[in-house]
């Protein structure tokens, strides 16, 4: 695991192959399947480039993937020794859908610990088919977590219309990078990211959907700073009354805890030329 927590470091992201056993894979395709089917037509709207952004306490089989042990303990082997869970989204490409936009998505940049090396939020991606080019794989700029990108001049808001509508893809956010990669996986393959690094996906040409389910971890919840630990907590999606106490119990056991008086940063996932700064 010490190459993938390098790796994770300098480019911003890791694989770690084949974590999620086909039994469960089969559970998770069919629950998000029923899910994505219930999108009205204004939620599809708002949410074209993406494709669609339901809660993972939609259903308690989620809780299976947050807590499986694997990538828990490929993190704890990476040097990680506090993990704690705060959200997650299933995150659904229909057919013949366009491309996500180029984006980030960390908000603590007014922080001075925002440029440090290592991540305070990572995502864990589960592509639940095989992703390629023509279905919609992830596209990353390797190391754009830690240092100014000409993108970074550019970027608008991506909670606007015009790029979650995917309206102008004339705009830089859909733009193809002269240092972008592609990063086809296999389903059940784990993808870990660091919040801050600039990434999108390609446009789903298949008839069929692509569907990831992305989780943020926090890989060392007690070495952040107090204003990012409340804001994790603020952010926490809250346990839905109508599961089960053993349900709630095994997800709380991951979720961060936080009794100081620090004010949260907020939510704010945009800032004009955030590494100007530097
Ligand atoms: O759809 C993907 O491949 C990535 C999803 C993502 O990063 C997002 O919607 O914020």
């Amino acid at each position: 695991m010490e190459e993938k927590y390098h790796q994770l470091v300098h480019d911003g992201f890791c694989i770690v192959e084949q974590i999620v056993a086909p039994e469960l894979l089969e559970r998770l395709r069919a629950t998000t399947d029923q899910i994505c089917q219930t999108q009205d037509t204004e939620q599809q709207n708002r949410f074209r480039s993406q494709g669609s952004m339901f809660t993972t306490m939609s259903d308690p089989i989620f809780i299976d993937l947050i807590t499986l042990p694997q990538p828990l303990l490929a993190l704890r082997a990476m040097g990680f020794k506090d993990p704690t869970f705060t959200d997650g989204y299933i995150i659904s490409k229909p057919a013949h859908s366009p491309a996500l936009f180029w984006h980030y998505d960390w908000f603590a940049w007014d922080d001075p610990t925002a440029y440090l090396p290592q991540p305070q939020q990572v995502f864990l991606m589960y592509y639940l088919v095989d992703t390629t080019i023509e279905n919609g794989c992830l596209r990353v700029i390797p190391g754009s977590h830690l240092h100014h990108n000409e993108l970074h001049d550019n970027l608008g808001n991506p909670h606007s219309e015009e790029i979650s509508t995917a309206t102008n893809l004339e705009r830089a956010e859909f733009s193809i990078r002269p240092d972008e990669i592609d990063v086809p996986v296999k389903a059940g393959d784990l993808v870990i990211g660091d919040a801050r690094l600039l990434h999108a996906s390609h446009a789903n040409r298949f008839d069929q959907r692509r569907t990831v389910i992305t989780l943020w971890f926090q890989p060392d919840f007690g070495q952040l700073p107090d204003r990012v630990k409340a804001q994790m907590v603020a952010k926490t999606q809250p346990l839905p009354d109508d599961w089960s106490e053993s349900d709630k119990a095994r997800l709380s056991t991951l979720s961060p805890k936080y009794n100081g008086s620090a004010q949260p940063y907020g939510r704010i996932l945009y800032k004009q030329n955030p590494k100007k700064k530097k």
